[in-house]
This record gives C-alpha cells, sequence and structure tokens, in this order.
C-alpha cells in the first residue's frame, strides 16, 4: 500500500532496500553487531546511522522532577530526519542497567526485515541492561516509542521525519517544516502505574498531571505543597514557541504519542488545513482544531496572516475522557517583542470533551487525496470482527477482544514460528468473530467466560481481509471509552465509522471503497464501530493493538501472520530469550 502513483517505483526500490538489508544483516553477523557499514551499500540511496544510548535520567519537563527514560539524556528523544528511500540504521545501547527495551518504529513497515519492528515478544527478544542491538530500516512516517512494558509513557519516544525525494512534487505547498510532538505526562513513575493495573482490586493511576508539546508543559507548582523537586521557572519547563514570519506558510507535522489521552489540538487564531495523515496525502479540508489520537500524525498548513504585534496560544485538550489535566500550553510568535509573552486571552477550551459526533466527523472526513487514490481491493476474503469489551478475569480488570485478553509468550512469535518451536503459544485460532446479532453494546459485559490467552490470526498469504472494531460499555454502567488501534507492518484503508451496533449484513453498504484514507492508526469512538481492511502482503507477525498504553499492558491486542514461510533468516540478535536462547559458542 504505497502512495499513489508513485507505488510501482516504491514497492521496487523498497524490496531492492529489503534485499540489501538482508545481506548486510548477514554482513554484519559476521563482523559484529555494531559499526557503520555505508561502504557495503551499492544503489545510492542514503545510510543514515545513529547510536542511541538508553538511560534512566532526572527530567523536569513540566516543572516537577521525575525519573525519565531518555534517549542520548533527552526526552523526547533525537528526530531521526531521512529521506525516502534511505535506510536507517540505529544502534540501540541499553543503559538502563536494571531494565529491559526495545524500540518499535511507527508506521514503518518493515517490509523484509519484520525482526526490526521493535515489538518486544512479537518480533525480538527484549534488549538487555548492557546490550545493544542495531535496527535497520527504509522509513517510511512519523514516530518511534518504547515497545516494552509502560516505558513509553516513561518518555521514551520521538519523531521520525521523512521528506520526499528530491524532484518529488508534494500536492501543498508551504515556506517552512516544524514537528509538534504531544503528550501526557504523570508524576508517578511507570512501575507503580503497571502495579495498579495489574493489582487485584485493580488500582488506577487517574488522569495525567500534564500534557507537553515537544516536551514542555507548566505544572503548578504550588499543587505540589512544600517540595523541592518543582521549580515553576525552570529553563526546562518554559513553554515551546513556534516563531512564524508574518505572511509565511508553516507545515505543522502534529504526532501524538499520549500514553492515555485523546487531544485536540488548536492553534489560536488560525485555521489549519489537514493534507497528510500517518504519510498519506489527504484530500485538503480545514479545521479550526484537530483531534489527534495516540499514535497518529498529520501534517497541516497554517498561514502567518494575523496581527503580528501580539502572541498566540498553542494549545492541547483533553478529549473523550472527562478532562482533570489543564491544556497543554505553547506559544506562537511573530518575531515581535518577547517570544514566551503569554498570550493576552484565555487559553483555548477545544470542543466539548464527550462530543462523539464532533469527533466522528473529523473522522469521516479524512479522505485520500484526489491524485494519490490507491482504491482498496473491491471484495475481502475473511471479515474478522472484534468486540472490544473490558472483564474482570481471577479479580484482574482487563481489556479483551472476543472474550480473549491478549498476554504476550516470552518467546517472541516471529522466532518460534519461524523455528517450529512448540508450546510458545496457543496454536488454536483466535476467535473470529462474536454473538454480533444479541450481544448489547450497552450494557456492561456479562460474559463470565473471558480468558486471558496467545492465540493469533493467521492469514493466507496475499489474502484481503477486512477487521471491524466494536466498541462496547465498560464494567461501569453508561460507560465505554476510546480506543486508538495501531497496525504493525501495514497500513489499511479505513473504511467506515459508524455509532451503535455493526451488523455486516446491513453496514457493509456504508464502506467507502472510492477514496478511502490510508492510515496505520485509528479511532474507535465509544459505543461505535470501525471498519478496516488491508492486504496481508508484507511476510511477518504483527501486532495490532490499541494504542493506549495501560489498555494494551491490560490486553487489548491480537497478533496477526503472514507468509512467515517467506521470511528470511532471521538475525541471531533478536534471540536469547524463552525458548529462543542461543546455543553455547565455543
Ligand atoms: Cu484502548
Amino acid at each position: 500500500m504505497r502512495r499513489g502513483s508513485e507505488s510501482t517505483m516504491l514497492l521496487s526500490s523498497s524490496l531492492r532496500g529489503a534485499q540489501q538489508v538482508v545481506l548486510l544483516f548477514a554482513a554484519m553477523s559476521l563482523l559484529g553487531r555494531c559499526g557503520s557499514n555505508g561502504g557495503l551499500l551499492m544503489a545510492n540511496a542514503k545510510i543514515t546511522e545513529y547510536r542511541w544510548d538508553v538511560s534512566h535520567q532526572f527530567k523536569s519537563p513540566d516543572c516537577f522532577r521525575k525519573l525519565a527514560i531518555t534517549i542520548n539524556g533527552e526526552t523526547p528523544g533525537p528526530t531521526i530526519d531521512a529521506q525516502q528511500g534511505d535506510t536507517v540504521v540505529v544502534v540501540v545501547n541499553n543503559s538502563l542497567l536494571t531494565e529491559n527495551a526495545a524500540i518499535h518504529w511507527h508506521g514503518i513497515r518493515q517490509i523484509g526485515t519484520p525482526w526490526s519492528d521493535g515489538t518486544e515478544g512479537v518480533t525480538q527478544c527484549p534488549i538487555m541492561p548492557g546490550d545493544s542491538f542495531v535496527y535497520r530500516f527504509v522509513p517510511g512516517t512519523y514516530l518511534y516509542h518504547a515497545h516494552y512494558g509502560m516505558q513509553m509513557s516513561a518518555g521514551l519516544y520521538g519523531v521520525i521525519r521523512v521528506t520526499v525525494p528530491d524532484g518529488t512534487v508534494e500536492p501543498f505547498a508551504y515556506d517552512f517544516d516544524h514537528s509538534l510532538l504531544l503528550n501526557d505526562w504523570w508524576h508517578q513513575s511507570t512501575y507503580e502505574q503497571a502495579a495498579g493495573l495489574s493489582a487485584v482490586p485493580f488500582v488506577w493511576i487517574e488522569e495525567p498531571q500534564s500534557l507537553l508539546i515537544n516536551g514542555r508543559g507548566q505544572f503548578n507548582c504550588a499543587l505540589a505543597g512544600a517540595t523541592d523537586v518543582c521549580h515553576t521557572n525552570a529553563p526546562e519547563c518554559s513553554p515551546y514557541v513556534l516563531s512564524v514570519v508574518p505572511g509565511k506558510t508553516y507545515r505543522l507535522r502534529i504526532a501524538s504519542l499520549t500514553a492515555l489521552s485523546a487531544l485536540n489540538f488548536e492553534v489560536e487564531g488560525h485555521n489549519m488545513t489537514v493534507v497528510e495523515a500517518d504519510g498519506h496525502y489527504v484530500k485538503p479540508f480545514v479545521v479550526k482544531n484537530l483531534n489527534i489520537y495516540s499514535g497518529e500524525t498529520y501534517s497541516v498548513l497554517i498561514t502567518a496572516d494575523q496581527d503580528p504585534s501580539r502572541n498566540y496560544w498553542l494549545a492541547a485538550n483533553v478529549i473523550a475522557r472527562q478532562p482533570r489535566t489543564p491544556a497543554g500550553t505553547g506559544i506562537l510568535n511573530y518575531l515581535h517583542g518577547s517570544p514566551d509573552k503569554k498570550p493576552p486571552t484565555a487559553t483555548p477550551a477545544g470542543p466539548m470533551w464527550n462530543d462523539t459526533e464532533y469527533r466522528l466527523a473529523q473522522s469521516t472526513a479524512l479522505r485520500a487525496h484526489p491524485d494519490h487514490i490507491l482504491p482498496p481491493p473491491a471484495t475481502a476474503d475473511r471479515m474478522i470482527l472484534l468486540l472490544n469489551t473490558q472483564n474482570l478475569i481471577d479479580g484482574h480488570t482487563r481489556w479483551a477482544l472476543n472474550n480473549v485478553s491478549f498476554n504476550f509468550p516470552h518467546t517472541p512469535y516471529l522466532i518460534a514460528m519461524k523455528q517450529n518451536l512448540s508450546d510458545v503459544f496457543d496454536e488454536r485460532p483466535a476467535p473470529e468473530t462474536y454473538d454480533y446479532k444479541h450481544y448489547d453494546i450497552y450494557s456492561p459485559s456479562s460474559n463470565p467466560n473471558a480468558t486471558v490467552g496467545t492465540s493469533i490470526y493467521r492469514f493466507e498469504f496475499n489474502s484481503t481481509v477486512d477487521v471491524v472494531l466494536q466498541s462496547a460499555n465498560i464494567l461501569k454502567p453508561n460507560k465505554s471509552e476510546t480506543h486508538p488501534w495501531h497496525m504493525h507492518g501495514h497500513d489499511f484503508w479505513v473504511l467506515a465509522h459508524g455509532m451503535g451496533r455493526f451488523d455486516p449484513d446491513v453496514d457493509t453498504a456504508r464502506f467507502n471503497l472510492v477514496d478511502p484514507i490510508l492510515k496505520n492508526t485509528v479511532d474507535l469512538q465509544p459505543f461505535g464501530w470501525t471498519a478496516i481492511r488491508f492486504k496481508a502482503d508484507n511476510p511477518g507477525v504483527w501486532a495490532f493493538h490499541c494504542h493506549v498504553e495501560s489498555h494494551f499492558y491490560m490486553g487489548m491486542g491480537v497478533v496477526f501472520e503472514e507468509g512467515i514461510d517467506r521470511v528470511g533468516e532471521l538475525p541471531e540478535s533478536i534471540m536469547g530469550c524463552g525458548k529462543s536462547k542461543l546455543p553455547k559458542r565455543s
């Protein structure tokens, strides 16, 4: 699923790239794990190598000091800047000392390199303290983050910015390009969060203390009481300032890696034209503010055409959950006066947090750009209905799909399947559907048979698959939640969003087969459904899960396999855990 008319060219170039990657990987195993191999490549594609050291550091991104997980001492980590077709090599050294790690390249399909996806338990063993791991990939979109335990909300994330090859014209024009990474931030450690999620009874972390824009937020230190760990005027938590030249147009690449919150982003007084989503060009539409869910990326254009003598707010507000977190703010400044002077107006409040129709309208407005439509196959070979419920399993609060709550096996699926290791996971097929004619999505789930499991979905290579996500009431009455679903290894077409219960006999008629947008992350609204279609054309094993970190931790995910027999020889560097322990070398 490539971008419009360039599809054939990109396909062949990425396949060539993939072969090179396989070869290089083999070469690298002989040479040792690290080291630059730029000279080995024959094609003109560039290799960019990054060396990252992952470590714990005290940080005060919202003025309150906390232990964070950093890359080269920073959170967010460094931005990866690449051009389409380049190969990126990231050497990740784990200096956490007491903790494993793994980094996922979010939105990058890893064609031919499924072992570089960075998903602990699915595609690789975790990186042990003191060890390093080499990730290689041909990039395609804009995020990276930890995919081990709950390390994402501890600060292990950043942006991948991929530009088009020289000479390629994009379907919109702008003068400058900026990235805005949004996330939510807690003062309690992720260990306390995780322990609470696993506890009986369940202990909820509650809403985040702050929202950050490019790693900066402003917690009200008066709320912290007498403490030496909160300093309102610390330079580390001064607001992010976006400086603009009057009359110029700016491309803002807005990305969300929140652990929990759905957000609405606004540039006060400036409309935004949405032009790109998850790496695909969008039929442009204008919004006053943008809903963005964890794992999504958008490009919007703004023009600096307002009164240049004052500053304006950049504001991120919580939506889809009752907000208990102040807006995350930054400042837009027209190279005039004091760049960080607070604007004279109140912070934009965003839409009503519970206005589902408002959010659904924006989700439905997302269509492929007319000149970059890649139509989906007209029919699907298989349809999977996934009922999203919250269940009590042995006293634990869990999320389940068709009554199965996901648990990682100790040996990654990719290795288990490629090497025919037995007793690693439940080899019975995962449930394909649920009783959609009778299940009451508006009542707390009464299904007492929910289980924790490791079963997966296996697809015939190159087949077309529809997945319909169905949201339902949680354990508390009259409440349903919002879930951003993210697929590894693929982009998918978003065919439709709807409210209420999906009926395959009726609602498939609403599928947009004309100009659906391709994405890797899509929202599922409370008491609603979302239908997607994808081609199972990327050999490997891939996670598909809710991007709310606590939800995935509580079982809200499934695993897909296709074409495992076509996967090349696995590099040894992904092994060493569970049943994949390596034989001792002489
Ligand atoms: Cu969720």
